[in-house]
Parts: structure tokens; C-alpha cells; sequence
């Protein structure tokens, strides 16, 4: 998800002044069951100066996420595997006491427990985890889950690749690659899921296995959209590397009363433009921005290669928006790691998330949604009362071209082929200060999102596919992949986790037992 950048600088501000990273569950202390001291009393035998408790400055670091909804809640201990060995020797230890844990990459997910326990469970935090390296003939990157998108970006803007990666800096890799992963590159290549060689992986048992098409297919094919929780741990991944050099971005801001003239622009766009030019990429933004007069609507626009010959040169596919007068409008060439800084989202707020999929055929459909959108925006910045509160409807493109991609090295888990293309994938997503309003925020959210849904359905325009890295849990990711795909998953997991013992320990995304 990515903001506007005349607000993410004043939200920076904001989030600076706000951030305080305390966890209040942590002193409740005296309420866990006894296994759960024994847990990381365990752990620190074991695994010795890598396990972190409350009332540390390390702790409060490692309790340090995106969204507030999950650094409100803190776990018994933090544990910070150096090493996969050591990552084998938490899971063994946790399993055998079976101890309820958590597993933070980024820590970008927004909603409470996705990557962090409370005081009844321990989190693994995999920061330590930094391999990153480049193959010698440059097709392959080895990277660990303790890397940012920035990390990565950094060493290969230096080396020239690029991989079909996370958009923004400070986004997690383990989280994005696993839940699918929208790119600049998605146009030619599909999601960052689909450009993986190999995964590296901690099964419950403690045993290291890897899974690429040809080492246990079965278990590659369910990494590809299928979360880890169901899984194992991912330790290292091996990603597809190609040459790329700056990309071109132009970043164009519209008062809110012409989106109905934008939205054709975009859904033209989505059916017709992008399939085109694979080497185009773009998403749509509505959200209300006091600073900027109330309602505005964004649209972001890359493209990679050929790169155009000057900034101010506007690749043909994102010509149509150019006679529509913007408040603000900024076009640059620069490396990756630039542009994933310029859309960077600040910490200190609470986040949600939710989505659905439907056609992208219909202009209408998605223009009729502004309505529903700008009266639940009205109702949540009432409710906030003054404090600060931005509701965003986006519309992120999954056009013909990028399903397409997808269906490589035997498709992915998602579920989705050309035919039921080209879609557009509705993120509803709520930044906001006041935490006592986060019921009433997430009710509003889901209530806005069942009336987009039927108003989908009663035009036969529905499609259901939820996006596992931008859902809520009351959404039925898993499910939404359909029923053939959820039994072969289910059987995956049956197989490397004979027991079951993930779905009952580890608490985070989505899960296959419910
Ligand atoms: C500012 C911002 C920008 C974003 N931009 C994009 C974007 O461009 N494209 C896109 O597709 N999505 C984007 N997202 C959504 C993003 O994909 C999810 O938030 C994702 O969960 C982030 O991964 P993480 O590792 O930071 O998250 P975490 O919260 O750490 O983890 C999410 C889940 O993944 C699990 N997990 C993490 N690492 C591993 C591992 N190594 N092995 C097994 N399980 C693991 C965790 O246990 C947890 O269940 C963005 C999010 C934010 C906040
Ligand atoms: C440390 O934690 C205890 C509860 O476990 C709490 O009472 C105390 O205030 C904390 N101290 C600091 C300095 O945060
Ligand atoms: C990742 O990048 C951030 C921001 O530049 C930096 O602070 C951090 O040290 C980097 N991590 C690694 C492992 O290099
Ligand atoms: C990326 O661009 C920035 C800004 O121009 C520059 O400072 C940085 O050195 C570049 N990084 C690489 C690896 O070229
Ligand atoms: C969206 O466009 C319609 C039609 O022009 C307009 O009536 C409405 O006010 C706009 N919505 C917002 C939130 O600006
Ligand atoms: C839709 O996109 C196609 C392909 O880019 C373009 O030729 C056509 O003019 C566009 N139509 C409208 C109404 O913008
Ligand atoms: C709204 O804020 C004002 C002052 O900022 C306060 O007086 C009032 O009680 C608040 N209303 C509610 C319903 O919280
Ligand atoms: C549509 C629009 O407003 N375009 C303007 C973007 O900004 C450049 C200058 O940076 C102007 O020349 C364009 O007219």
C-alpha cells in the first residue's frame, strides 16, 4: 500500500511524535499458563544471548511493528535466531512444549497477532536472518527473511538486477513472497511468488528441507500463495534475478471530484494499456487529505524498460491521464531504492486492511463505489473527532498479462487463470491515531466491503479472490483460492506436518484448519 507523499511527510512527523512503543500486555505477566516460562527459559538455555525479555531496550526494538494494532499486544520473549540450525532448534523446543508462537519478518502485517504474540506467547523474530547474495552468473539472489525491500534493492540497484520484489522500503520479504507479492515487475513476470528457484524451509519437526520444481514440487507449489504459518519456516530464498537499471515514475495527485473521470482512464487502463506494455505498472488511490482540500485520488505510474529518454517523457500507455489538471504532479527516473523510499508508510498508527476482487470490465462498477467509499470516509473522520484519520479505497490492477505470468512452473495457489481476467483487486485500508475507535473502524470496514461485494454480485461482476497480504482474519483467504486448491494445500500440509502442529501452535495468517 502505498501513500501520497505531501501527507507521508507530514505523516512522518506525526508518527515521530506519536511513537512509543510500550506493550501493556506484557505485565500480565503473572497469568501465564507454566509451560510459557519454562518456554523461554528454554530457549535461552539453548539459544544463549538470543532471547529478549520485556523491560529491554532490545525488546522494545523487537517490538516495533508497522501497525500499532500489533505492537500493542508483546510476547513473553522475543527469541532471534541467528542461524536455520537454530531456527530447527526453536521449532523443536516450541513444538515439544507446545508453546502458541508467532513469527515477525517485516512486520508489516496490519492486524493484531498476524506476526507478533501476546504475553501467553513467545515470537520469533527472524531480523537476524540477513543472508543476501548474488549468484555468479547473476540469475539468482539468496536472500533471508531478516532483509527489508530496501536491503535488497540496495545491493542489486548497485549490481544493476532486480527481482520481481515488494515495492516499498521498509516491507518485510518473508511475508510479502509468501502471501503473493505485487511487483513493478508483475506486468511480464507475475507476483514476487512466482519468481522464487527455491525456498528454504524449517518444518514443525525441526527438519531443514528445500522445495523448488524439482525437490518437493508438492511443497513449492503451496509456498506460492500459501503462506508459511501453514508450512514451515522460510530461511532462504532463492529468487530469480535479471538486469534492470532505474525505472521511470510519475506520481500524480487529482481533486476527488474528478474521479469519475480517472476511473475510466484506469479501468482502460487494466484491460487494455497494460496488456500491452508488460512493462507498465499502476494502482489507483482514493483517500481524504485535510491538507489538500478533503477528497483526492492518486494515481502512481512506473515503467522499466525501455526506460523513457527523459523524465518528462510520458510512456504512451499513461498518455491518458495527461490533460487532467492535478494539485500535484512530479515525474523522476531513479533506482529502485529511491522510488521504494519515496512511497514509504510511517509507523505509530493503527492499520487495517481488507479486499475483494471483482471484473475490471466495468468503469461503472468501479466508479460506483465512490459513493459508498466517501460516506463511510465522512462517518470514520466523524467518529475520529479530530484526531487524525485517513480511509483509502484502492484499486490494485491484475490485468490479463500478469495471470498470465502466473501460470509458470505449474501456477501458483491463488487460484486464478486468464479466463477470469482481467480483475481489479479492491483494498479497502484505514490509517488511523486513536486507537479506542479501532473496533468501530474495523465494523465499518467490513460493512463497507460487504456492500461493495453485493453491489459486485448483483451486476455479476464478483470475482472473490481476497488477497492474503492485504485481508483481515475474518476473511477466508484460503477458501477464496477454491475448493480444489484448498484440499491439494491441505494435503500438503499433511503431509510435511503430519500432526498438525502448525496450525495449532502457530498463530499469524491465514490458516487451512480454520
Ligand atoms: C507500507 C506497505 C507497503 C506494502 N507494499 C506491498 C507491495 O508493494 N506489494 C504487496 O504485495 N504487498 C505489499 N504490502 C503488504 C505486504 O505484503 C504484507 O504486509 C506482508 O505481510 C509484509 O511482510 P512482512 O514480512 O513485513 O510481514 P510480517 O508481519 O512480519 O509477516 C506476515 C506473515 O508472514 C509470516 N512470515 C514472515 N516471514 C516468514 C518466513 N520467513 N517464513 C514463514 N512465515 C513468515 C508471518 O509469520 C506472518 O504470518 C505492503 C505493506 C505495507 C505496510
Ligand atoms: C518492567 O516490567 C514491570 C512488569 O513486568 C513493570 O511493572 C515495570 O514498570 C517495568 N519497568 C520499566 C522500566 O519499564
Ligand atoms: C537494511 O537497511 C536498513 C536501512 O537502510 C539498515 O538500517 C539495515 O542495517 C539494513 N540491514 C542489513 C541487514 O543490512
Ligand atoms: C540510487 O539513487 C540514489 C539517489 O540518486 C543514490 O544516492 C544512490 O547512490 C543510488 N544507489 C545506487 C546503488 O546506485
Ligand atoms: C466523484 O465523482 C462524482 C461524479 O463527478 C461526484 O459527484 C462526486 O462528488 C465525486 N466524489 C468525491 C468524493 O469527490
Ligand atoms: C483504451 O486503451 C487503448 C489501448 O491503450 C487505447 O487505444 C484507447 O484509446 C483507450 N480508450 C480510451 C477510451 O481511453
Ligand atoms: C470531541 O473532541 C472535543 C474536543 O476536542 C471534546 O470536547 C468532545 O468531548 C469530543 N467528543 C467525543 C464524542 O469524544
Ligand atoms: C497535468 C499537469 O498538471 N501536468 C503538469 C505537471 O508538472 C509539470 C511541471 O513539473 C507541468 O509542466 C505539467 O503541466
Amino acid at each position: 500500500m502505498i501513500l501520497p507523499q505531501p501527507q507521508s511527510l507530514f505523516l512522518c512527523i506525526t508518527a515521530f511524535l506519536l511513537s512509543a512503543p510500550t506493550s501493556t500486555l506484557a505485565d500480565t505477566h503473572n497469568n501465564k499458563p507454566p509451560s510459557l516460562e519454562n518456554a523461554c527459559t528454554v530457549l535461552s538455555t539453548a539459544l544463549p544471548g538470543l532471547v529478549t525479555f520485556p523491560n529491554t531496550t532490545l525488546y522494545a526494538l523487537e517490538n516495533t511493528y508497522w501497525s500499532t494494532r500489533q505492537s500493542a499486544l508483546g510476547p513473553a520473549c522475543f527469541v532471534t535466531p541467528k542461524t536455520t540450525a537454530h531456527v530447527s532448534n526453536t521449532l523443536k523446543i516450541l513444538t515439544s512444549l507446545r508453546q502458541p508462537f508467532s513469527v515477525k519478518g517485516g512486520g508489516h502485517a496490519a492486524f493484531p497477532g498476524a506476526s507478533n504474540s501476546d504475553a501467553n506467547g513467545v515470537t520469533i523474530d527472524l531480523f537476524r536472518l540477513t543472508t543476501l547474495s548474488i549468484s555468479s552468473d547473476r540469475k539468482t539472489v539468496s536472500v533471508g527473511p531478516g532483509n527489508r525491500w530496501i536491503n535488497v534493492s540496495t545491493a542489486l540497484d548497485e549490481a544493476g538486477l532486480a527481482v520481481v520484489g515488494g515495492r516499498v522500503a521498509d516491507v518485510g520479504v518473508g511475508g510479502l513472497i509468501l502471501g503473493g507479492g505485487i511487483s513493478y515487475f508483475s506486468g511480464a513476470r507475475g507476483w514476487a511468488c512466482d519468481n522464487v528457484r527455491n525456498y528454504e524451509v524449517v518444518l514443525s519437526s525441526g527438519k531443514v528441507v528445500n522445495a523448488s520444481p524439482s525437490t518437493n514440487p508438492d511443497l513449492y507449489w503451496a509456498l506460492r500463495g500459501g503462506a508459511g504459518t501453514n508450512f514451515g519456516i522460510v530461511t532462504r530464498f532463492d529468487l530469480v534475478s535479471f538486469e534492470q537499471g532505474p525505472l521511470w515514475y510519475r506520481s500524480q495527485i487529482f481533486p476527488g471530484a474528478l474521479n469519475a473521470t480517472i476511473i475510466p482512464i484506469f479501468q482502460n487502463l487494466t484491460v487494455k494499456g497494460l496488456p500491452l506494455d508488460r512493462e507498465a505498472h499502476t494502482y489507483f488511490v482514493m483517500t481524504h487529505i485535510p491538507a489538500l482540500g478533503g477528497f483526492i485520488v492518486l494515481s502512481d505510474q512506473f515503467r522499466s524498460t525501455p526506460l523513457p529518454p527523459s523524465p518528462q517523457t510520458i510512456p504512451p500507455v499513461f498518455q491518458p491521464f495527461n490533460p487532467i489538471p492535478t494539485i500535484f504532479n512530479s515525474t523522476i527516473v531513479a533506482n529502485i531504492s529511491t522510488i521504494s523510499k519515496a512511497i514509504d508508510a510511517p509507523y505509530g498508527f493503527s492499520q487495517l486492511w481488507l479486499n475483494t476482487a471483482v471484473s475490471a470490465t466495468s468503469a461503472a462498477l468501479l466508479s460506483d463505489f465512490v459513493p459508498l467509499y466517501e460516506s463511510y470516509a465522512n462517518t470514520l473522520i466523524a467518529k475520529a473527532n479530530g484526531t487524525e484519520i485517513t480511509p483509502y479505497l484502492i484499486f490494485q490492477p491484475i490485468p490479463t498479462n500478469i495471470l498470465q505470468a502466473m501460470q509458470v512452473n505449474g501456477g501458483n495457489t491463488l487460484g486464478l487463470t486468464p479466463s477470469d481476467g482481467p480483475l481489479v483487486i479492491v483494498q479497502l485500508a484505514v490509517t488511523w491515531a486513536d486507537s479506542s475507535i479501532n473496533e468501530f473502524v474495523v465494523q465499518e470496514a467490513k460493512s463497507l466491503l460487504g456492500k461493495i461485494e453485493a453491489l459486485a454480485k448483483k451486476r455479476k461482476l464478483y470475482n472473490g479472490f481476497v488477497y492474503m497480504n492485504y485481508a483481515e482474519p475474518s476473511q477466508d483467504v484460503l477458501g477464496s483460492y477454491g475448493k480444489e486448491n484448498l484440499a491439494r494445500l491441505r494435503k500438503v500440509a499433511r503431509k510435511y506436518d503430519p500432526q498438525g502442529v502448525l496450525q495449532k501452535l502457530w498463530r499469524g495468517y491465514f490458516k487451512l484448519d480454520g
